[in-house]
């Protein structure tokens, strides 16, 4: 392929002059590995990104997808529903905790964070409460590249560039100095939730629609919530009537052992974002999952019958293809019980990653699940270069290792082997030292 030919694809999120002098291209994949167009097999280490827990190219999925394409391709997401969008809304409702029952589909994380925050601010207004507008999220939060994403995540390298977003205030991130090395949940910090009061004394709740979080921050790094941390924000917002959206886009479906967060951590939102892995990758799918409350008080107030309640959607929400594959993949994941294989396998997964403290340029692990973060010392000025020189080192070794800040991820398959773990974690261990 010329260079000319590369030059029209902008790519997302990517360093494009630096790519495209040296292309990494993948042309298949299957189980836990792709395969290079120069032929080699790469080893899946982030799971696509988040998306792929049970591996690649899943004929179950495949098959499904193509009889739906062949049955109902497309239909009118507005006025009209197809059956599968309700079965799937049921199966999610069902997997939910407590009264988390309604499900609106959106096609990404991005729109969920949208459609989210939208509803809670439209819910207060509906509640009688129409100055409740402002949004709490967290420093080093991800929720997507929408103006919704951009302005309650707190990434400054995703922020910096667009000027004034949507009101809002950030919680401190989680990362407690002295915390570094902690396997799975650090036993201290719970108290930085108290935070959240003091936002809401300088704002005052009737400014505040809701606290956004990703229950274990994904893109910062995997930042493991402090033990009660979550409980006590639960705690807060219950106190001064402000909802809690958990976006569980990354933990939701088995990346942490559990279906949710909110079940792993006995924390249950008023609102949870769920896409990538609902699909397994292979479609475009988010869904919100809202509480009876929240649905039934725009029924209730939206006046006659004919009135549309939520004046809000996109082109393909429920779209008839996404939700089979969604429903195949969620079946996968029952049928394998690969829930429950990355909760057993979790503590080994944790055991080799802690092996590489005292490795050269090793500032912090931490995980959770089948999820790592590792901070790296950085360059004098220069916080991303050495993640991406480490991910690119293994990526040449036959490992896709995520590089992203001042970190490196892992986000294994639910399907890896305990050899694949050593080899992964052996063949960072190596490139650091090397
Ligand atoms: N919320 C969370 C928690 C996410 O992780 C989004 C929202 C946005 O989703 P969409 O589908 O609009 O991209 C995300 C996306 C990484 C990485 O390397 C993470 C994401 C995307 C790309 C890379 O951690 N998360």
């Amino acid at each position: 392929m010329g260079k000319s030919q590369l030059d029209a694809f902008w790519m997302p999120y990517t360093a494009n002059r630096h790519f495209k002098a040296n292309p990494r291209m993948i042309v298949g994949a299957e189980g836990a590995y792709y395969l290079t167009q120069d032929g080699r097999r790469v080893f899946d280490g982030l799971s696509g990104l988040w998306t792929t827990g049970a591996g690649h190219c899943r004929s179950e999925i495949s098959n499904a997808v193509a009889l739906q394409l062949n049955a109902l391709d497309y239909s009118p997401a507005f006025q009209f529903g197809h059956p599968l969008a309700f079965s799937l809304a049921d199966r999610l409702a069902d997997m939910a905790p407590d009264s988390l029952n309604h499900v609106f589909f959106t096609n990404s994380g991005s729109e969920c964070t949208d459609t989210a925050t939208k509803i809670a601010r439209a819910y207060w207004r509906l509640a009688g409460s129409p100055s409740k507008t402002k949004i709490i999220g967290r420093v080093k939060g991800y929720h997507g590249a929408s103006w919704g994403g951009i302005s309650f995540g707190g990434i400054t390298a995703n922020k910096k560039l667009w000027g004034q977003g949507v009101e809002s205030d950030y919680l401190r991130h989680t990362m407690l100095p002295g915390n570094e090395f902690t396997r799975g949940l650090p036993q201290s910090g719970a108290e930085l939730a108290n935070e959240l009061e003091e936002l809401i004394m300088l704002h005052d709740a009737s400014n505040i629609a809701a606290v956004i979080v990703e229950p274990i921050a994904g893109s910062a790094g995997v930042i493991v919530p402090p033990a009660g941390y979550l409980a006590r924000l639960r705690e807060i917002c219950d106190r001064h009537d402000v909802l809690l959206i958990f976006d569980e886009v990354i933990t939701a479906f088995g990346r942490i052992g559990d279906w949710f967060a909110a079940s792993a951590f006995n924390v249950v939102p008023d609102i949870l974002n769920v896409a990538k892995q609902i699909t397994n990758g292979t479609f475009p799918l988010g869904a919100v999952i809202l509480k009876d409350k929240i649905y039934t008080a725009f029924m209730e107030s939206g006046g006659d019958s004919h009135n549309v309640e939520l004046p809000h959607g996109y082109t393909y929400s429920s779209h008839p293809v996404a939700c089979a594959a969604a429903m195949a993949s969620l079946d996968i994941l029952e049928r394998e019980g690969l829930i429950d294989r990355v909760k057993q396998m979790a503590p080994m997964f944790e055991t080799k990653v802690h092996q590489l403290k005292g490795t050269p340029y090793v500032k912090d692990i931490r995980n959770y699940g089948f999820a790592a973060g590792i901070t790296l010392d950085p360059y004098p000025g220069e916080p991303t270069r050495r993640p991406m020189e480490v991910g690119l080192a293994c990526w040449e070794k036959g490992f896709y290792v995520r590089f992203a800040g001042d970190t490196l991820q892992l986000g294994l398959p639910f399907i890896t082997t305990e050899a694949e773990m050593d080899l992964i974690v052996n063949a960072i261990g190596d490139t650091l030292k090397s």
